[in-house]
C-alpha cells in the first residue's frame, strides 16, 4: 500500500516519460514565474498581451509536437497536453493564446502545407515572433462551419478573397491568418489559405467587452477582395475535414487544459477551508465542504486519466475524433462544475479578483462553447453511438 496523494491520487506523474516530465517542469515553471504574476491585471484590464508570444516561444511553449527542424520541441501530444494543463492552471486566455499557434496555425501549415510555407512561416510562430491566428467561425456559421460563407474566386494565378470570420483568438494582432473558405476554382470545396498581416482589403478590428477570457485577444477577420498569390493555398488538403483535423489537435489540448483550470479551484478550495474557520473550526472539517472536495478530486483525476489515455493513441496513431470530443465535453463541463463549486466555497471572497476562482469559473463559460460547444459535442457521440446525425 501507498499512502494517498491527494494532488496527484493515481500518480499521474508515474506515468509520464523522462522528456514529458521535463517539458511538464519548465511549463509550469514558466507558467508560474511568467505568467501568474500578471494575469489579474492583464484580465482586468483586457490588455492585448502580444508580447507574451516570444517569452512563450523562448521557454518552448509553442510548437511542442511540430518536428525540431521547424523550431517547435518534436515532443508527443501528452507533452503538449501537459503545457496546455500547465498554462491553463493560470488562465484559459493565455492557453488559448498557446494552442491557437500551436494546434490552428502551426499544424495545419505542417500537416497541409508546402515545403516552402513551412520554411517561411513555421520557426517565426515556433519563436513566437509571429502570431497567427484561425478563421473558421463565421457571423451566420458557427456550430455548422459547412455554412460558411466566405469565398475565394479565381483572379489571376491567385484568389480574390472576399468575407468576414468572427470570434477570432489573437487575429487582431496576428501575423499570420489561416483562413478557411469556399473555393471557386476548387468546385466549392472549402479550402485553407495563409493570409498575412498589411494585405489589401483584410482587417482584424478586436472585438471588446467580453465578460470571460479577457486576458486573450478576439477579433473579426474582415476580408473585403484581399488578392492572394496562388502560394496562398494549403494544398494538402480539401474539404471541411481540413479545419477539422486541427481542431481535433486544439480540442484535446483543451481537455488538459481544463484540468488545469479546475486542479487551480480544487488546491484553492482545499486551502481556503483549512484556513478559513467558521463555527470555531476549519470550514475543511464540514461534511459538506468535504464531499465537495471528493468530487473535484474524484473528476480531475478522471479527467487526467482519460486525457493521458487519448493522448497515447494519438501518439500512436489510433485515436477517433469521437474520443477527443468524449474528453473536451467532459472535462470541460467537469471543470465548469469544479470552478463554480470552489466559488461558492470562497464565500464573499470567492467573487474577488484576488481569489481567482471567479476568473477560471467565467472562462471556463467560453471553453465550454469555443472548439465544439458542449451540446455538439454530445451529437457528435450520438452519432457515432446510433449512427444517426442529430445535427
Ligand atoms: P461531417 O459530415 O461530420 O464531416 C464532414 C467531413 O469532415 C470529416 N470530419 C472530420 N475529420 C477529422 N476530424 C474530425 N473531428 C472530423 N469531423 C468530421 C468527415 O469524415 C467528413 O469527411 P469526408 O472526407 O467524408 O468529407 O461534417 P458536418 O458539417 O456535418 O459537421 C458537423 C459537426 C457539428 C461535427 C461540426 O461542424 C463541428 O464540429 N462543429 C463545431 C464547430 C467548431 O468546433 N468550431 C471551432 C472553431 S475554432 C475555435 O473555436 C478556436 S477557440 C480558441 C482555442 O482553441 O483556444
Ligand atoms: P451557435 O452555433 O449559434 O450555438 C448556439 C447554441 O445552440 C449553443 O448552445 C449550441 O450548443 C446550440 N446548438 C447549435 N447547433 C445545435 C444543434 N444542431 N442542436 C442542438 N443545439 C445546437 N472560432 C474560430 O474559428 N477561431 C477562433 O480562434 C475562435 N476563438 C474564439 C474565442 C472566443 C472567446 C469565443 C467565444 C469563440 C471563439 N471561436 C473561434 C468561435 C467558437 O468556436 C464558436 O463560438 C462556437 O463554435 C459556437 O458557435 P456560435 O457561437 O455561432 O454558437
Amino acid at each position: 500500500m501507498v499512502p494517498f496523494d491527494w494532488a496527484d491520487p493515481f500518480n499521474l506523474d508515474d506515468q509520464l516519460s523522462e522528456d514529458e516530465r521535463m517539458i511538464r517542469d519548465a511549463a509550469h515553471a514558466f507558467a508560474q514565474g511568467t505568467l501568474q504574476p500578471r494575469v489579474i491585471e492583464d484580465y482586468a484590464k483586457e490588455n492585448d498581451a502580444s508580447e507574451l508570444f516570444p517569452l512563450m516561444g523562448q521557454a518552448g511553449m509553442l510548437g511542442v509536437t511540430i518536428p525540431e527542424e521547424f523550431g517547435g520541441s518534436g515532443a508527443s501530444y501528452v507533452a503538449y497536453g501537459l503545457v496546455a494543463r500547465e498554462i491553463e492552471r493560470v488562465d484559459s486566455g493565455y492557453r488559448s493564446m498557446a494552442s491557437v499557434q500551436s494546434s490552428l496555425v502551426m499544424y495545419p501549415i505542417h500537416a497541409y502545407g508546402t515545403d516552402e510555407q513551412r520554411a517561411k512561416y513555421l520557426p517565426g510562430l515556433a519563436s513566437g515572433e509571429l502570431i497567427g491566428c484561425f478563421g473558421l467561425t463565421e457571423p451566420d456559421a458557427g456550430s455548422d462551419p459547412a455554412g460558411m460563407r466566405t469565398y475565394a474566386k479565381k483572379d489571376g494565378d491567385g484568389y480574390s478573397l472576399s468575407g468576414a470570420k468572427t470570434w477570432i483568438s489573437n487575429s487582431p494582432f496576428a501575423d499570420v491568418f489561416v483562413v478557411w473558405a469556399k473555393s471557386e476554382v476548387h468546385g466549392d470545396k472549402v479550402r485553407g489559405f495563409v493570409l498575412e498581416k498589411g494585405m489589401a482589403g483584410l482587417e482584424a478590428p478586436k472585438i471588446g467587452g467580453k465578460l470571460s477570457l479577457r486576458a486573450s485577444t478576439t477579433g473579426m477577420i474582415q476580408m473585403d477582395e484581399v488578392k492572394l498569390p496562388a502560394n496562398a493555398l494549403l494544398p494538402n488538403v480539401e474539404g471541411i475535414k481540413g479545419p477539422f483535423g486541427c481542431l481535433n489537435r486544439a480540442r484535446y489540448g483543451i481537455s488538459w487544459g481544463s484540468m488545469g483550470a479546475a486542479e487551480f479551484c480544487y488546491h484553492a478550495a482545499r486551502q481556503y477551508g483549512l484556513d478559513r474557520h467558521q463555527f470555531g473550526v476549519p470550514l475543511a472539517s464540514k461534511q459538506l465542504y468535504q464531499l465537495k472536495l471528493a468530487d473535484m478530486v474524484t473528476e480531475i483525476t478522471l479527467g487526467l486519466q482519460g486525457s493521458l489515455r487519448v493522448g497515447r493513441l494519438m501518439d500512436e496513431g489510433r485515436f477517433a475524433p469521437e474520443m477527443i470530443s468524449l474528453m473536451k465535453r467532459n472535462n470541460v463541463g467537469k471543470a465548469l462544475n469544479i470552478a463554480r463549486a470552489a466559488r461558492d466555497m470562497h464565500g464573499g471572497n470567492g467573487i474577488s479578483e484576488e481569489y481567482q476562482v471567479m476568473r477560471h469559473m467565467v472562462n471556463l463559460e467560453t471553453v465550454n462553447t469555443y472548439e465544439g460547444t458542449h451540446d455538439v459535442h454530445a451529437l457528435i457521440l450520438g452519432r457515432a453511438i446510433t449512427g444517426l446525425s442529430a445535427f
